[in-house]
């Protein structure tokens, strides 16, 4: 797949689906599943790293851990870019440099930097309308191929305000020139979702982050009018509850046998590594001279 790939699936008459990895192994595993795209997602990075989501990794890191990812996967990586590690020139340089990588394209939100993770209990603070659109201008602007998608996410719902707002900036987001905009709620029912879908006249994807409203289905998401659904953490959070249990049975039983029926073989990790790829690969360049 090649990076325009990520606005056609914005574009498509099905859902499209995302799900969030925090390194190769992970985004292989978005992409084995049948996922459409692979979330360079800034919580799972940084809670892989045992820090908070809220810039405290810098942009070089975040940049490395998701060219990483998109150097492994097939399907497009859509990197979390958060509020864009800072003013309009650092955004000019986060998007030179994540198309430069082979990132499909790169989401920025409407949040102060820094930023802290939207489920994150106590206020959240929005900029000024027209300062992010002034973001998502520079970023249009700064990327080499319009194939390089530019989202614009709006925090408008999480930072306790309507759906008036959460529209007025969708309007001006897409004016700015975004190519779709992420619509995020911490609601445990879709309803700001779908009402923002029904409201909403632009021509713009919606892209929907289901965390908090995880009942609703693909299709309900679809019917609504979203066009990317985007599963940010769920593997993150099933491999913290599987690692604990794995660990703690280990200790309570005084040896491994006990948990080795829900492990994979290791020949499982070798396949997710390339191993086989690599021994064919020396085999046939040995013989060469
Ligand atoms: C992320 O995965 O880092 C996101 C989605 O931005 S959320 O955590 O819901 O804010
Ligand atoms: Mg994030």
């Amino acid at each position: 797949m090649t990076k325009s790939a990520l606005k056609q699936l914005l574009h498509g008459d099905r859902l499209a689906t995302a799900a969030g990895a925090h390194n190769p192994l992970t985004a292989a595993l978005v992409e084995e599943a049948g996922f459409d795209v692979v979330w360079a997602s800034g919580l799972e990075i940084s809670a892989s790293m045992g820090v908070p989501d809220a810039n405290v990794l810098s942009v070089t890191e975040c940049l490395s851990t998701a060219a990483a990812m998109a150097a492994r996967v097939g399907i497009p990586v859509l990197a979390d870019c958060d509020s864009g590690f800072g003013g309009i020139t650092n955004v000019i340089h986060m998007v030179q440099d994540y198309e430069a990588a082979g990132i499909a394209g790169v989401c920025i939100e409407d949040k102060t930097f820094p930023k802290l993770n939207s489920f994150v209990a106590g206020p959240q603070q929005l900029v000024p309308i027209e300062d992010f659109a002034g973001k998502i201008a520079a970023a249009v602007a700064s990327r080499r191929s319009a194939d390089f998608v530019v989202v614009a996410r709006i925090e408008a719902f999480i930072a306790g305000h309507g759906l008036e707002e959460a529209l007025r900036r969708a309007r001006a987001y897409e004016l700015a020139g975004a190519d779709a905009l992420l619509v995020h709620s911490k609601l445990a029912v879709p309803d700001e979702v779908v009402a923002f879908c029904d409201h909403y006249t632009g021509d713009v994807p919606v892209v929907a982050v289901p965390t908090t409203y995880a009942s609703t289905t693909m299709d309900e998401l679809h019917a609504a009018g979203v066009s990317l659904a985007i599963y940010a953490n769920q593997g993150l959070r099933s491999a913290i509850a599987s690692t604990r249990e794995t660990f703690a049975a280990i200790l309570r039983h005084g040896c491994a046998s006990a948990v080795e029926s829900r492990l994979v073989p290791l020949s499982d990790v070798f396949g997710l590594q390339g191993t086989a790829r690599m021994l064919e690969a020396e085999k046939r360049f040995e013989q060469v001279g």
